[in-house]
């Protein structure tokens, strides 16, 4: 059996998103599979813009660095703005896969058009980027913002996920799609029983990102280091990010 390592990143410094993701990550590795799940020593505690983004980044490649060392063979970035993700490939060698690209790939296998159901309004527009520089423009139908921010998926109160729930059942109802996808790193424990209760593919990105490591680990493909992705050209880096080198 084989015998693979995968870090599973959150971007954010949130310990409960990070134990959600963890367990949404394990549920779905091959038992010859060890998931390394870590978070940035320091950072924003949930991403919600671009500027939360661009900190978030920083702490991608600082986890990515550390991962190496522990024996990682293949990352996952689990945030659904996939902060850092270009600059992430450059430092790695093996696979890096972004949980927004995970799932609007996995998407388009299995519906002609996908929804998105995300936290934030201010999120859509990021999704509407990433929709655009993966080419998947003409797949989404619709985005969808359960309007509370990123963190109330871990206050315990069920509200988040509740709204969730009514969203996609919403972009059943409307969009004409075949599949939903979840916009948030802090919905992966969600997709299984929404696709259960609305009988059509609820897809999130964790699950999607780790089955795609697995993948290109099993068939011997990393980041491809010729070209665009190779290592970063050597140069001294001052301060703070003297730790990236
Ligand atoms: C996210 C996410 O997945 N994690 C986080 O902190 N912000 N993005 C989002 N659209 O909610």
């Amino acid at each position: 059996m084989s015998q693979f390592c995968i870090q599973v990143i959150n971007p954010n410094t949130s310990p409960d998103m990070t134990n959600t993701i963890a367990r949404a990550a394990r549920s779905v590795a091959a038992p010859g599979t060890t998931i390394l799940a870590s978070s940035p020593s320091q950072g924003v505690e949930s991403i919600e813009g671009h500027f939360d983004e661009a900190i978030a980044a920083i702490g991608v490649l600082e986890q990515i660095k550390q991962g190496k060392t522990q024996g990682a063979q293949g990352h996952v970035i689990a945030c659904f703005g996939d902060p850092g993700l270009l600059a992430a490939r450059e430092v790695a060698s093996g696979p890096v896969v972004g949980i927004a690209e995970a799932a609007m790939h996995l998407a388009t296998l299995v519906a002609t058009r996908f929804s998105i159901v995300t936290t934030l309004p201010r999120t859509v527009i990021i999704a509407r980027h990433l929709l655009r520089q993966y080419g998947f423009e003409h797949h989404c139908a619709a985005l969808h913002a359960i309007d509370l921010p990123v963190l109330a998926l871990e206050d315990g109160t069920g509200l988040a996920q509740q709204k969730v729930r009514e969203r996609c059942i919403q972009a059943k109802r409307e969009d004409h799609s075949g599949a939903i996808v979840l916009g948030c790193g802090g919905m992966a424990n969600l997709a299984r029983e929404l696709t259960q209760e609305l009988g059509m593919p609820v897809i999130d990105g964790v699950t999607a990102a780790v089955k795609m490591v697995e993948s290109l680990l099993a068939l011997g493909l990393g980041t491809s280091k010729y070209g665009d992705l190779a290592y970063p050209n050597k140069k001294p880096l001052s301060g703070c990010f003297e730790q990236l080198c």
